[in-house]
């Protein structure tokens, strides 16, 4: 993939490396313009691609985030997807999301010093504003056949670059450092936080994700309101269980929530 990766860069601004070490991104495809990084490697997952593969691009036509929303992908940012195809049961794929936020902190924190937090269930936060977002896709028969995790960071682009409705809510590495970082070294970080958390998951994970995942989080102890779909759950985020799903102590008890959308209230 080496010689395969310089190409890319040429087109796509984002020097190869990561080629060697970690599991994940042994094989790495660099391109320019993409619909979606994670739609790419469906295709080539849904055509036996091997686990690790690594889709990036420089802007993304199409991002997508949960139930088919929109996810601003400009020139700049670091958006790429790692195709894993983890031997457990569909239900169990729900903590790669959380394995994933831990992971992208680790990596911001230790790479570059940043004060990242994490909301449940899938962003990274860093002073309380969304600088990556998470999803992971997966597809199983009775089997979990793959998952396709997708990781939008907003690096080196100013948040002027996103839609009106987002310059508040979101934040940018650019903009924290003031400068602009080596997104190749960053994805390397990510995919090495994520090829331990993910090596500790295949092992049968103990409780040792949702315990990082507390540590991190800025979520628990806050008042929240969450939209679950089927309804709203409004009071304070008390834990994260084993599975991943949130507790809110509500005035009528505790809520457990398995999927939803977090809101931090002041
Ligand atoms: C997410 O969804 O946060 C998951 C985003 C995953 C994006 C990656 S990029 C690589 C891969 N390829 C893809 O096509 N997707 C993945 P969700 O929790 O549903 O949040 C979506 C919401 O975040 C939107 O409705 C906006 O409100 C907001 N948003 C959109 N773009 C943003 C950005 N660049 N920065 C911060 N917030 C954004």
């Amino acid at each position: 993939m080496q010689g395969r990766g310089k190409v890319f860069y040429r087109a796509c601004g984002i020097r190869p490396g990561v080629d060697r070490g970690t599991r994940l991104g042994a094989k790495l495809l660099m391109l320019d313009v993409l619909e979606s990084t994670s739609q790419t490697l469906r295709e080539l997952a849904q055509d036996g691609e091997p686990e690790g593969t690594v889709v990036v691009a420089e802007e993304q036509r199409a991002g997508h985030g949960r139930l088919g929303r929109g996810w601003a992908s400009p020139k700049g940012g670091l958006w790429f997807s790692v195709l894993l195809r983890p031997q457990v049961a569909p239900a169990d794929a729900q903590k790669l999301t959380l394995m994933a936020g831990v992971a992208v902190a680790l990596a911001l924190r230790k790479h570059l010093g940043l004060e990242a937090r994490l909301k449940w269930p899938n962003d990274v936060l860093v002073s309380g504003k969304k600088l990556c977002g998470i999803l992971a896709e997966s597809r199983s028969n009775e089997k979990l056949e793959y998952v396709i995790l997708g990781i939008g960071m907003n690096a080196n682009f100013l948040v002027s670059a996103l839609p009106e409705e987002l310059r508040q809510s979101a934040i940018t590495v650019r903009e924290v450092l003031r400068r602009t970082v080596d997104r190749l070294a960053l994805m390397r970080a990510i995919l090495n936080e994520l090829d331990a958390g993910y090596g500790a998951f295949c092992a049968g994970d103990k409780g040792e994700i949702v315990a990082r995942w507390k540590e991190l989080s800025e979520t628990l102890g806050r008042k929240v309101r969450v939209e679950t779909g089927t309804g709203i759950v409004e009071g304070v985020a008390e834990d994260v269980d084993a599975r991943g799903a949130l507790v809110v102590r509500t005035p009528d008890g505790a809520v457990t929530v398995d999927s939803g959308d977090c809101v931090h209230l002041r």
